[in-house]
């Protein structure tokens, strides 16, 4: 084990009035709220390239963050060894059950497909070593099949089928790798699937590529019976103009069309759910209406910018109103809330990674515990199931009437539809109340 945060204990619990910036202030991992403990209903995972793969690069200049295992002129194997006791040692300390990564996060690429997997083997052997040592379990694996410059057209709906070869069989090794360190589910984020202009994109093409690349993928995952859930990552541009898994509901109409709705389920990230125009509660219960809910990627973009932040959560009303329409859908089965989020750049202590990740989770907890609050009082509910009262007497509707009958009905009478308030107001202030008193 190395030293590496030499100077932190175990991060532990202190409670909301706690001043020790390196201690959870409302994470109390074994304490019950709705039903389950804090730790099974967040299932915290740290993300691998952010925290130990990622230096701070923009694109206007290099790393900042101290991270020596990822100095280019060390030997790479030694290098991800090291980074990868780094890992443990980090999530470890900060207490979280998981962890997340790409299969280039933890091993270098080799100069072939056949080093490349040997690299990943011996890595993902010496991870399992590590999973053992420490308790922390993988929630997810995921193949990188956008940055190395061959996907530069996509993987899947590469214009190249050798692409669409190469790729397929790197989910395959990362999915039986995935398997092999008991992997609560498979991620596919959609990297460079989808365009940057029409002039030269068949985008029918693309599409039943894509849809033939997640049929595999599902019936590779019954072969070799792994049992977590395949899930699909929503973005609607960034890197390409055009994404094809642009939100929730295009992912359902896509997996629909395919096939899959029975099969795939959806990681729904915050940043790129606000990149699609939409709030972060809108993606989840679009989710659960369409039966496709999976995990969640915490983060959080800014109102200003319009890419992709990767910023650590802080607002507890946004994550308020997520967890809620997470708790009345029933909460994760398999999912869970991986941070993919990133220190901003100048963040170059190597205690900031904790902050961060502490930040995070203090966040994502007040955020439980307020939407465990306001259904426990009910009056939301109660305010909302009463707008729609009325159908509870609407047999005519129900009951089979034709539009014909509809019209004939209203023609005989001569009632007028009452408006009623839909309180928009109150009902904030009912959640701020909930914000302020929730302990
Ligand atoms: C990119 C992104 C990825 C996926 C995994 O925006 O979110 O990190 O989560 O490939
Ligand atoms: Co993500």
């Amino acid at each position: 084990m190395t030293d590496f945060f030499a100077d932190i204990d175990q991060i532990e619990f202190e409670g909301p009035d706690s001043d020790n910036p390196l201690a959870f202030r409302w994470y109390d991992s074994d304490r019950v709220v709705a039903g389950k403990t804090m730790a099974e209903q967040l299932r915290f995972a740290v993300s691998y390239w952010h925290s130990f793969s990622s230096e701070g690069i923009d694109i206007f200049g290099a790393g900042t963050l101290d991270r020596p295992f990822l100095d280019p002129t060390r030997d790479p194997m030694a290098a991800a060894k090291e980074k990868m006791e780094v890992a443990f040692e980090f999530v470890s300390k900060l207490g979280a059950p998981f962890y997340c990564f790409h299969d280039r996060d933890i091993a270098p690429e080799g100069s072939t497909f056949a080093e490349s997997c040997r690299n990943f083997d011996e890595m993902v052997e010496l991870a399992a070593g590590h999973q053992d040592r420490t308790g922390v379990r993988l929630l997810w694996g995921t193949a990188n099949l956008f940055s190395h410059p061959r996907f530069q057209a996509g993987a899947a709906t590469n214009p190249d089928p050798d692409l669409f070869r190469y790729a397929a069989a790197q989910v395959a090794h990362c999915m039986n790798a995935t398997h092999r360190l008991g992997g609560a589910n498979y991620v596919l984020w959609g990297g460079r699937e989808g365009y940057d202009t029409l002039l030269n994109t068949d985008m029918k093409r693309e599409l039943d590529q894509l849809g033939r690349f997640f049929n595999l993928v599902v019936e590779h995952k019954h072969a070799i019976g792994f049992e977590g859930l395949i899930l699909i990552e929503p973005k609607p541009f960034e890197p390409t103009k055009h994404q094809y898994d642009y939100d929730v509901a295009a992912v359902h109409a896509f997996l629909q069309k395919y096939g899959l709705e029975n099969e795939v389920k959806v990681n729904i990230e915050v940043n790129h759910a606000t990149l699609a125009g939409h709030d972060f509660a809108h993606e989840i219960a679009a989710a659960f209406n369409a039966g496709i809910f999976g995990s969640i990627d915490a983060n959080a973009g800014d109102d200003r910018l319009g890419w992709d932040l990767d910023r650590f959560p802080v607002s507890v009303e946004q994550m308020t109103l997520g967890m809620l329409e997470i708790l009345r859908g029933g909460g994760f089965t398999t999912g869970g809330m991986n941070f993919d989020a990133k220190l901003r750049r100048q963040s170059t202590d190597r205690n900031d990674l904790f902050h961060a990740h502490i930040g995070g989770m203090d966040t994502m907890a007040r955020a439980l515990l307020v939407a465990a609050a306001i259904l426990d009082d009910g009056e939301l509910d109660t305010r909302r199931n009463d707008r729609y009262a009325g159908w509870e007497t609407a047999n005519d509707i129900t009951g089979g009437a034709t539009l014909q009958d509809l019209h004939d009905a209203q023609l005989g009478s001569d009632k007028e539809p009452v408006r009623t308030s839909g309180r928009q107001e109150a009902l904030e202030n009912l959640v701020a109340k909930h914000i302020e008193r929730a302990r």
